[in-house]
């Protein structure tokens, strides 16, 4: 299996803790996206993450990809199917987080006379309030298998210290704790956004 991705990308990095959370091989492609060539026929929409499976099946959306990789092993389920809508609902509010994120950074690399000041403020006040209502919720203690949502939180964090503030940690003591953990852990430690090549090769093993 090739995931298609980038070294920044946040929705391709959930892909790859899970799959190293769970010892699943998944071998890391670096995509440019300026440049897809062939790999539009992978993910016509030129987006990454796009897992490519043997059976010559293309899954995207990082959503998709943890629901395919809990098929792949025996271990506990990355979305837990006893609290499946809970999970689904944490995950899409870390998603949330990391997109609004992701739409501020581009649309402040936009010539200045182009951007919208409203728009970045709207953005700021969701990551905001987002990350307050992960903070409010955060009780669990850190298991032996991270969940989906576990990897997609603390991914999402990372994201927004990665493109936007750090502190968050001021408001979210809880959160910060729990954060510094989850990030000691090896699958996180291997594959911060500013990593220079892919860390799973062409087998899934470590390169
Ligand atoms: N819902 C998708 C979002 C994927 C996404 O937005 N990926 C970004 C990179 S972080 C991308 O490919 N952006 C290029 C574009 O949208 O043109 C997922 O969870 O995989």
């Amino acid at each position: 299996m090739i995931l298609y991705t980038d070294a920044t990308t946040p929705f391709g990095r959930k892909c790859i803790v899970a799959a190293l959370e769970r010892d699943i091989p998944l071998a890391e492609r670096f995509i440019k996206l300026s440049e897809p060539g062939v790999f539009l026929e992978i993910n016509p929409l030129n987006q990454i993450p796009a897992l490519f499976v043997e059976t010559g099946k293309c899954y995207f959306d990082s959503d998709v990809i943890l629901e395919f990789l809990d098929t792949l092993h025996d271990n506990q389920p990355l979305i837990p199917q006893n609290a499946k809508f809970e999970s689904k609902t944490a995950i899409h509010l870390a998603n949330c987080i990391i997109e609004s994120t992701l739409l501020r950074t581009m649309e402040l690399r936009r010539p200045k006379a182009e951007q919208s000041k409203s728009f970045v403020s709207h953005l700021e006040a969701r990551v905001t309030r987002g990350i307050k209502s992960m903070e409010n919720n955060r009780r669990e203690k850190i298991g032996d298998f991270l969940s989906g949502e576990e990897i997609t939180t603390a991914v999402a964090l990372s994201y927004v210290d990665f493109r936007f503030f750090q502190d968050w940690r001021k408001t979210a003591p809880t959160l910060e704790k729990w954060y510094a953990e989850i990030s000691s852990r090896k699958s996180m430690r291997i594959t911060v956004p500013t990593r220079e090549k892919p860390v799973l090769g062409r087998r899934g093993m470590e390169s």
